[in-house]
């Protein structure tokens, strides 16, 4: 228990993992350090057979990336955290922990790409089963289910198609089969939803996101809600290695203190350019989860407290008016990478998912044309006119039809 636990989220992001001692720095230090001296020879015979608590080596725990892993804990409502070099090591250690030859995993089909490969080509190299279902459907859930299903892991929402899971009916379903629910909560943060409020047994972030903020870090982490998982998964990390430097946690922690205030302006900005998107004649369709026109926008408003920063959107011209518009984009970056406080502009197909290959993509119904804006806390109208300028670069070509009625309201 920590002082912050019954904390609204606005005030655990600014205090949790900051350890209150009398005249210590009031932000953890960076110990840039790779190894720790021990007081005697019992000393460092003692911390290695656990029967004292301490430091020994980095790779096994450093006092900067505990207090972080502290703060992700306390934001997420889980045991501890598990601070890792990157979202797909976290993921990998994840997996890697809770599987083991002859089981098998469900997979949600919108994934971040890597995500899906290391499911569909790497696992079944280790014996390890697993089926890809739209998560969005609970009947494809249901039906994939085997005798030795022990992982279910959800991405919600989906990179990049937005898919909503439902986490309360899924966990539900998995547990009753004796399986395990891990959510990659990257798209949402923990202030805009807490998986774990499901029924979510393990919680992984890409920290690289909206939780560092600034574009600058690489990172990742893991939150089990179990102290035995968590246990499991700390030999994992300090055996497989892939943990995150003191630096990186250093800056991470740094940016989770205006999370709140950040994530509130990704939605408002990002909700403003989804509603001029839906207002556009030049535009096929749009996803934001907040929008009415979301498949599963009532489940959107029922776990999540926010729509977060991503809007995905597909051209009537398709692939070329897509690529168009994003050479023509002038405030906006062409970059992959999203969550930062600059807004992103890239192409799924051709960048962030072209690992999975088509068929993978066309299953989980990344177009070719899907354009996914990353939108940033800039002045909205900013954003908006650069989209609008590049929008008009891009589709001058093509013959207007009659403009459309705005769709959604809030
Ligand atoms: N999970 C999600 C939902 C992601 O979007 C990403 C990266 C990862 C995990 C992996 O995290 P990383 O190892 O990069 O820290 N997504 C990216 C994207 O959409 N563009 O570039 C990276």
């Amino acid at each position: 228990m920590s002082d912050h636990d019954h904390a609204s989220p606005e005030t655990k992001v600014v205090h949790a993992g900051a350890a209150r001692y009398e005249h210590l720095p009031v932000v953890p230090p960076i110990y840039q350090v790779s190894t720790f001296a021990f007081k005697n020879a019992a000393h460092g015979a003692a911390l290695f057979a656990g029967d004292k608590p301490g430091y020994i080596y980095s790779r096994m725990g450093n006092p900067t990336v505990e207090a972080l892993e502290t703060a992700m804990a306390e934001l997420e409502g889980g045991y501890r955290g598990l601070a890792c070099g990157s979202g797909m090591a976290a993921i990998h250690t994840t997996l890697v922990t809770l599987l083991q030859s002859g089981d098998h995993i469900i997979c949600s089909e919108a994934v971040y790409g890597p995500t899906c490969t290391l499911v569909e080509t790497y696992l079944p190299r280790f014996g390890i089963e697993q089926t890809i279902v739209d998560t969005s459907s609970l009947d494809e859930v249901e039906a994939a289910f085997k005798p030795n299903t022990r992982v279910v892991f959800i991405e919600t929402p989906g990179n990049p198609t937005l898919a909503i899971a439902d986490m309360e009916a899924i966990c539900k379903m998995a547990h009753e089969r004796g399986a395990l629910v891990v959510v990659d909560n990257t798209f949402m943060s923990p202030i805009c939803q807490q998986p774990m409020k499901w029924g979510v047994d393990v919680v992984v972030h890409s920290l690289t996101k909206f939780l560092n903020g600034h574009a600058d870090v690489v990172g990742g982490v893991i939150v089990p809600k179990e102290q035995k998982h968590y246990t499991q998964m700390r030999k994992a990390l300090n055996h497989l290695g892939g943990v995150l430097p003191p630096f990186e946690a250093f800056l991470v922690h740094r940016g989770l203190k205006t999370l709140a205030l950040r994530m509130e302006r990704h939605h408002e900005n990002a909700m403003k350019v989804a509603q001029w998107l839906e207002s556009r004649s030049e535009v096929e369709w749009v996803r934001y989860p907040m929008l009415k026109s979301h498949p599963q926008y009532e489940l959107a408003c029922k776990q999540m407290s926010c729509g977060g920063g991503i809007v995905s959107f597909e051209l009537k011209g398709g692939l070329e008016a897509g690529r168009g518009m994003m050479d023509s984009v002038k405030l906006c970056t062409l970059a992959v990478s999203l969550g930062g406080v600059e807004t992103l502009i890239q192409h799924p197909a051709s960048m962030t998912h072209a690992s999975m290959g088509r068929e993978a993509r066309v299953r989980a119904k990344i177009t070719d044309g899907l354009v996914r804006v990353s939108v940033g806390i800039e002045n909205v109208d900013e954003i908006i006119a650069d989209l609008e300028q590049a929008l008009q670069k891009a589709t001058a070509h093509i013959p207007k039809p009659q403009p459309k009625l705005q769709k959604s309201g809030t």
